[in-house]
């Protein structure tokens, strides 16, 4: 009973730290290499395609945050241009089943 209090107080003490550790292998070079793309994404028919998205786009390399905005039918995707492209984020809700496009004017930098 005492040994399982005291794994569990070291795990969470331990997680905090963890999670830095799991960033820090990133690749030095991603700096400089941030990139953003706002898509306007068709098909969201009920508020949890928005987290179908998310989850779809999060599960590509490369992709660091996700903002899905039901109301206005739009996600804005932060992403490593070294690693992927908005044709890469588009294929991936569209194989989601949400077809997209990159908004007009909201420039790919
Ligand atoms: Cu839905």
């Amino acid at each position: 009973m005492i040994m399982k209090t005291v794994f569990l107080t070291l795990s969470l003490f331990i997680t905090p730290f963890l999670i830095p550790a799991a960033h820090a292998e990133l690749p030095l070079q991603t700096q400089g290499s941030n990139s953003s793309v706002t898509l306007e994404v068709q098909n969201m028919t009920c508020p949890l395609c928005k987290f179908t998205i998310k989850k779809a786009l999060l599960n590509i390399d490369g992709v660091d945050n996700v903002e899905v905005d039901y109301d206005a039918k739009t996600t804005t995707v932060s992403f490593n241009s070294q690693k992927t492209s908005a044709d890469a984020l588009i294929k991936a809700t569209t194989n989601a089943g949400y077809p997209a496009t990159a908004r007009d004017g909201g420039s790919v930098s």
